[in-house]
């Protein structure tokens, strides 16, 4: 890895987000594509990130500084990404459930699943059923993200869901559900197709996704 690649990496791991975007310019004067640098510098240090997240070596407030400045290094070259039609992994639609206003840990999903090439179609918080399906069958994602912080709010991932499968798009798409009253029965009982802890873990379970 080139010298500014892994200055990047390192950018990322320590949340710097103040001197990401000269280190990004940087690269991108010395001629390294955008590709170069989301695979070889941002995607490392994402990476890694997540590893030590799992692992409980990192906490919520560090890896939102390391969010931070992976979107401080994004802002800069996802034009040049869309220009050159670089392929991402795939579309991640993402969205908390309707009557739930709890986004920071969707926002880190997002951002961990970006860090790991996927576009993502943030559809935000409170979002209805209808949505949701309308957003599929608008941008075809290959998978959706639902988040819940409620107990009260769960049940309208089911919804979403018997919504999708009403619309006749439910089977095109991968569905992963997370969010703090959220588990894994949960998931298996509304139907959804995994269930993540974690930020890392759903960045993990929408790789095996698309592979
Ligand atoms: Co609220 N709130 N809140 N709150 N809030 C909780 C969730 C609560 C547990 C606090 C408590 O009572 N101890 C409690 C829920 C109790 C329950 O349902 N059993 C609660 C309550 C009751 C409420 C209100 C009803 C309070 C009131 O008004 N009386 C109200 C509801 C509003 C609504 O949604 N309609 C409310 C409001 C709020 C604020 C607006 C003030 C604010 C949210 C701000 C925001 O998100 N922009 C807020 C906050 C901040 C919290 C706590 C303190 C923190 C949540 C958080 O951001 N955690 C929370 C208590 C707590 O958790 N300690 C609490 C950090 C975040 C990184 O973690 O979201 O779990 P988390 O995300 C993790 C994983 O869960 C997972 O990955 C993330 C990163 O690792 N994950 C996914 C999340 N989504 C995923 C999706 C995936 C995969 C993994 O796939 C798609």
């Amino acid at each position: 890895m080139s010298d500014i690649l892994s200055d990047i990496s390192t950018l990322v791991i320590e949340g710097n987000f103040e001197d990401m975007p000269d280190k990004t310019n940087a690269a991108v004067e010395e001629g390294l594509s955008a590709e170069e640098i989301l695979n070889n510098g941002l995607m490392p240090g994402m990476d890694h990130v997540g590893v030590e997240f799992k692992a409980g070596n990192m906490f919520v407030p560090e890896v939102l500084r390391s969010a931070k400045a992976m979107q401080a290094a994004m802002s800069i070259i996802r034009p040049m990404l869309a220009e050159t039609g670089t392929e991402t992994k795939g579309t991640i639609l993402l969205g908390t459930v309707a009557g739930d206003l709890h986004d920071i840990g969707k926002n880190l999903v997002g951002m961990m699943c970006e860090g790991a090439g996927f576009e993502i179609i943030d559809l935000g918080k409170d979002v209805e059923p209808e949505t949701f399906v309308e957003a599929v069958k608008e941008h075809k994602p290959r998978i959706l993200g639902m988040s819940a912080l409620l107990t009260t709010t769960m049940r309208a991932m089911e919804r979403t869901i018997k919504a999708l499968d009403e619309a006749g798009v439910r089977d095109t798409v991968k569905i992963m559900i997370g969010g703090a009253p959220v588990t894994q029965s949960f998931a298996d009982d509304i139907g959804a197709d995994g269930y993540a802890p974690n930020a890392a873990s759903a960045s993990d379970m929408a790789k095996q996704f698309a592979a």
